[in-house]
């Protein structure tokens, strides 16, 4: 729908004293920071649920926003229009990348043919708008949580034809991300879980959705989509238990089901808080097991139990998570996608662009705090120190298996040392962070 966004000019850098709130103060797309600009670093992404198919309802009232694009019908004149103003939006904030669901971009469809012509329909048109223009598409996923065949499960549904149309789904929106040169391909389990174990098997259930990310995982070696393939976890909501809690059960499973090697984690901080968990420790978890992959940036609220996804804006959590990121090697074919919302009474055009620029800054300076933690090495420093006693000796002999474990305890009576405790410096190592969170 074009008009929405005309008063916005396209947003531009600014620098950190300028006072105009629609200006990057931080995100400066060109500048250098560890040998590759901003951008290359961040490759950011704007979501197109959120942004541009909420309409500002919550559980207890309908939609607060005004959008011209959301008209009564779900057709492909609505699609279309609702198309345009991402992309009129897209020219305007500047980033480089967006990230879809199907059921985002495409007229409503009820039966599987339906749903295989709406969804053509549209991709001729989202080619066309990305082929004259420098936007890339971070990923692809299929929304297999929305509508009311999913309400017992995606593909670990009861109902096998249910899991047909979720074949039919992932197929088509892997095949679009492959054609839209899409980076990666997101499997996110809604509904892949149960609210009552009492009508639930289980077993049954792990064992089709082991075998279901099987088949996409082949499904992608026979298209030859080159991108990956990332699981996102998360403990429950909308469902009671979601099999994919976190990063270390994602991992468990994939390990259960040899797909170790092919999928990897889309990681989301207000996701891991549900879990219990901080969002630096499911970057490090995902690196310690070589399945880091991609971010969706946002954040929960400390005093509410639910996935609130506001946008980033603690900097010292978003520094101590670049920090692990670039520890890890930074993204590769992942990047920055903020799975976030403005708050449904931030009815504005301008609301939606204070919120991108905020996380963008934000995340433009998190990534320089980090960096200078890299580049200084009192962190890593201080752990490669702690550890250097695996490097020789009874600590490099045990962990390449010389030792049994007789012989290890054997070496603790031949020395007859009751080790001295080391101290953990866990308060010099947080005053390190806090200085450098600038
Ligand atoms: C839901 C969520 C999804 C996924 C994609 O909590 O994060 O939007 O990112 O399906
Ligand atoms: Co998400």
């Amino acid at each position: 729908m074009s008009g929405y966004f005309n008063h916005i000019d396209p947003i531009k850098f600014e620098g950190k004293d300028s006072d105009n709130p629609l200006a990057f103060k931080y995100y400066d797309a060109n500048k250098k920071v560890m040998g590759k600009t901003m951008a290359e670093h961040l490759r950011m992404a704007v979501c197109y649920w959120h942004t541009f198919c909420w309409d500002g309802f919550d559980v207890f009232g309908g939609g607060t926003f005004d959008r011209p694009w959301h008209g009564n019908n779900n057709d492909q004149a609505a699609a279309e229009a609702k198309l345009d103003a991402a992309f009129d939006f897209f020219d305007r904030l500047g980033n480089d990348f967006w990230c879809f669901h199907d059921t985002d971009v495409m007229a409503a469809a009820n039966t599987p043919r339906e749903h295989v012509e709406n969804f053509a329909a549209i991709l001729d048109k989202i080619e066309a708008k990305m082929d004259s223009r420098d936007i890339k598409l971070l990923w692809g996923t299929a929304n297999m949580f929305s509508h009311p065949r999913y309400m017992a499960g995606a593909s670990t549904n009861p109902n096998p034809d249910v899991v047909a149309f979720c074949a039919l789904q992932v197929q088509k929106a892997m095949e679009a991300t492959h054609r839209l040169g899409g980076s990666g391909y997101v499997l996110w389990g809604g509904r892949e879980g149960y609210d009552t174990i009492l009508n639930t098997n289980v077993k049954q259930e792990m064992e089709q959705l082991g075998r279901f990310v099987t088949m996409a995982v082949e499904h992608k070696h026979k298209i030859g989509f080159k991108g990956d393939i990332w699981i996102e976890p998360k403990p429950h909501e909308p469902t009671k238990h979601q099999y994919d809690r976190d990063v270390a059960t994602v991992y468990g499973f994939l390990k259960e089901y040899g797909l170790e090697k092919e999928v990897g984690v889309n990681i989301e901080p207000n996701h891991a808080t549900l879990a219990g968990n901080s969002f630096e420790h499911e970057v490090e978890m995902a690196n310690a097991f070589g399945i880091f992959g991609s971010i969706d940036f946002n954040r929960g609220d400390p005093q509410n139990g639910w996935d609130t996804d506001q946008f980033p804006n603690d900097l010292r959590e978003n520094t101590m998570a670049l920090y692990y990121i670039l520890k890890g090697g930074g993204f590769k074919n992942g990047g920055a996608n903020f799975d976030a919302k403005v708050r449904r009474q931030s009815r504005d055009a301008e609301d939606l662009f204070y919120a991108h620029i905020g996380g963008m800054d934000l995340l433009a300076r998190a990534l320089e705090n980090a960096a200078g933690l890299i580049e200084s090495e009192k962190l890593s420093g201080f752990v490669q120190d702690r550890y250097a006693g695996w490097d020789k000796g009874i600590g490099k002999d045990m962990m390449s298996g010389k030792l049994s474990l007789s012989e290890m305890a054997d070496a603790a009576l031949k020395s007859n040392l009751s080790p001295e405790p080391i101290s953990g410096r866990q308060e010099h190592l947080e005053n390190i962070v806090t200085l450098a969170v600038k």
